[in-house]
């Protein structure tokens, strides 16, 4: 055992953007049970318990072994008290009890429903549950309250909730590219997101449009996006436009973003599966041959790309979710670097200058950090 909590007091650089966090790691169970207790935390409104779990959860990424005892938590670093009392109760006992608690409280189990439907956020989900609303049965009530997003994410709440397979997320990004290329041919399209930190399944698919010549962007989403309605490939949609405002924010960002629910063709069967069997019709619906995908579209403009590639590929910041390498990525340069980085650029703060960069090893450079590629960016 002092073998492995040498392991586990080796140092480990405090922001999660100086270690590299892989997709796969050792200590899945208790991970996983951190981040429940994470993401309750942020249903309750307590940002700093579910940053205190989010950063425990995000250490154990990283650690190379297996933890076995409980011995060998003592010394983890970035741990606070009470992950550390959490971890060292699942490797006593493989449950612990606060988890199991959280799992089956009603307020939970309720948030995680009603957040799960799109356009529905923490402070909209609470105030729904503070009125009684317990289930997606319960909103029938008030569907005239809803918004044009929540009614689309509620009419296709099943299908948004299965996982999107990454041979879905190419056939979109054929649909995608189709679209824009029949505009401007030579216009580049990047997968990003959790696809491209190479995970094989997400919640959505992200895609970063850009060209050499800004011209050749202009409306071009718009008519990519309404090219595409016409063709009945898209069930939903709405279009942020770019925005001025963004440069004394690090945390909000100003691109133009499409947030869409497309109408994915299912593929086409190598053969049909039941050709030359009669099939008794008892459902007398017609088969659906299209799956509801939820996707991003977002266009930057080519001096802004390598920002805005490292800002879409995430792991992803924005509150209450749970992997956090880009919110480490702009409290490492605010603090340690005073600059502030968003996916328009990077700010100096003391020097007054931009700092321009053609890819995402000079933006590591730029704020002194080992180049991560984004496989290794799952923090
Ligand atoms: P998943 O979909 O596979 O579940 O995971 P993901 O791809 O990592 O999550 P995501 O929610 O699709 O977010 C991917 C990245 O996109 C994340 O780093 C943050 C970024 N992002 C949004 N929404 C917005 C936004 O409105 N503005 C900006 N600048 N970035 C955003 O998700
Ligand atoms: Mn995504
Ligand atoms: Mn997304």
């Amino acid at each position: 055992s002092s073998v492995s909590s040498d392991k586990a007091t080796q140092e480990t650089p405090s922001y999660a953007c100086q270690r590299r966090t892989p997709l796969h790691h050792h200590n899945k169970e208790i991970v996983d049970a951190l981040q429940i207790l994470a993401l309750s935390a942020s249903f309750q409104g307590s940002e700093a318990r579910y940053l205190g779990f989010t950063r425990a959860a995000s250490v154990l990424k990283c650690l190379p072994f297996t933890l076995q005892s409980a011995e060998e938590v003592k010394d983890l670093q970035f741990c606070g008290g009470h992950s550390k009392t959490v971890i060292q109760e699942i490797l006593e006992d493989r449950v612990c009890r606060e988890v199991e608690m959280v799992k089956n409280s009603e307020h939970y189990q309720s948030m995680k429903v009603l957040t799960g439907i799109f356009g529905v956020g923490i402070r909209t989900a609470d105030k729904w549950y503070r009125d009684g609303i317990r289930s997606l049965s319960d909103l029938n009530e008030i569907e005239g309250k809803l918004t044009g997003e929540q009614k689309a994410g509620l009419l296709h709440y099943t299908d948004l909730q299965q996982p999107v397979t990454r041979d879905e997320a190419e056939r979109v990004e054929q649909l995608v590219k189709g679209a824009l290329q029949s505009f401007v041919p030579d216009v580049q399209v990047t997968m990003t997101g959790g696809f491209r930190r190479g995970k094989q399944e997400g919640h959505d698919v992200d895609f970063l449009i850009t060209h050499p010549n800004e011209e050749a962007l202009n409306g071009l989403l718009r008519k990519a996006v309404a090219w595409l309605d016409s063709k009945g490939s898209i069930l939903y949609h709405h279009i942020k436009g770019r925005s001025h405002n963004f440069a004394r924010s690090s945390t909000m960002d100003g691109h133009e973003t499409c947030y869409a629910i497309f109408a994915l063709p299912n593929a086409c069967p190598e053969k049909s599966p039941d050709a030359g069997t009669i099939q008794p019709d008892l459902d007398k619906s017609p088969p659906r041959n299209w799956k509801a995908v939820r996707v991003d579209l977002v266009v930057a403009p080519y001096s802004e790309y390598s920002y805005a590639l490292l800002g879409w590929t995430g792991s992803k910041f924005f509150y209450p979710l749970l992997q956090h390498f880009e919110r480490e990525l702009r409290r490492f340069s605010l603090q340690v670097k005073k600059m502030s980085l968003n996916s328009h650029g990077l700010f100096d703060i003391e020097k007054k200058c931009h700092y321009p960069a053609t890819s995402e090893e000079e933006i590591f450079a730029h704020l002194g950090l080992l180049y991560l590629t984004p496989s290794e960016r799952n923090a």
